[in-house]
């Protein structure tokens, strides 16, 4: 769900690049962990950052057919990054599990641009 940014314990970083990958492509986060991703796009077209499960990801690609240039507008969990900028999302991870991260501009997912969210349980 989407975080308080006060409330971020962590600060990641995360690279969005032309060859389609995101790097980092893996990671670690505590259930319960508020995660301030910093979204830096260092290539020179439009990527995203959307973050959420396998169906969530599906029902997203298919969004995007039909959106040439355009995208959706970003929400709390996806955002689309122009080249050359830096967009935020603070996110709080409530259950453990796995959160995929993904691009979904033309190709890009199928080609692999995508990244895991691994939420470990407290215990
Ligand atoms: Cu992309």
């Amino acid at each position: 769900m989407p975080g308080e940014p006060t409330q971020a314990t962590q600060v990641v970083k995360v690279g969005l690049f032309d060859t389609l990958r995101f790097d980092p492509t893996l990671v670690r986060v505590r259930e319960g962990e508020t995660v301030t991703f910093e979204i830096r796009n260092y290539g020179k077209t439009n990527h995203e950052f959307v973050l959420g499960d396998k169906t969530y990801q599906r029902q997203h690609e298919a969004a995007m057919v039909g959106m040439a240039g355009a995208g959706p507008p970003d929400e709390p969990n996806s955002v689309t990054v122009q080249p050359g900028f830096i967009k935020t999302i603070v996110w709080t991870f409530t259950s453990p599990g796995r959160v995929i991260f993904g691009c979904h501009e033309p190709g890009h997912f199928a080609g692999g641009m995508k990244g895991m969210v691994v939420v470990s349980p407290t215990r």
